[in-house]
């Protein structure tokens, strides 16, 4: 089964086959993670995202708990994979397994695609509010229930930006491991 690590840097430069982003529904871009990596990979990222957002639903191209894959511009990485976390609402509206189905279904699609490193950020943990400590378990456990169904995949790197989010996933995967 593939090996989870645990780095703290900024997901844009990481040299994987595809790092994860935490995007919104329109999948036109934004804040936190979303706008480092439209920056980094440049206008084509954009261009492709429209070029799905077209294709799928007009009102919501890209739903909460969903992913897409586009290629990754001027990345290391040779493709984003766009996924939708769920705005924390205190946590009895699906919230739990809608993260854990942005998880879930990015593996899922990698698998696909033939990749064997994937980048994670900390989806749904900054400007959508999700407690940090609930998403970190969430995304681990998530994680480890389906990277069983997707053998091709060698490597999970989870990147924390911050200190906090660092602390709690090495914790989770040293109790895992
Ligand atoms: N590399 C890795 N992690 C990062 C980076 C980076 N360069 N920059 C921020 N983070 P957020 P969300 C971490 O707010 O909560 C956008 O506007 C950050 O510290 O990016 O899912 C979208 O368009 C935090 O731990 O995503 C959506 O509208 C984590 O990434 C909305 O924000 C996620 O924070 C999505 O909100």
């Amino acid at each position: 089964m593939g090996q989870i690590e645990v780095i703290q840097g900024d997901i844009t430069a990481l040299d994987v086959d595809a790092i994860v982003n935490a995007a919104n529904s329109s999948l036109a871009g934004g804040g936190g993670v979303d706008g480092a990596i439209h920056r980094a990979a440049g206008s084509e990222l954009l261009k492709e995202c429209m070029l799905i957002a077209q294709k799928r639903s007009p009102d919501s191209p890209c739903p909460t708990g969903d992913a897409v894959i586009t290629g990754a511009g001027k990345l290391p990485a040779k493709y984003v994979i766009h996924t939708v976390g769920p705005v924390w609402h205190g946590g009895s509206q699906g919230e739990p397994e809608l993260l854990a189905s942005c998880y879930r279904k990015c593996l899922l699609l990698a698998e696909e695609k033939g990749i064997k490193s994937i980048a994670f950020p900390n989806i749904s943990t900054g400007v959508y509010g999700y407690p940090k400590d609930k998403a970190a378990q969430t995304a681990v456990a998530s994680v480890r229930e389906t990277l069983p169904q997707s053998p091709g995949i060698e490597r999970v790197v989870f990147v924390c930006f911050d200190g906090e989010n660092y602390s709690l996933y090495k914790k989770l995967i040293l109790d895992y491991n």
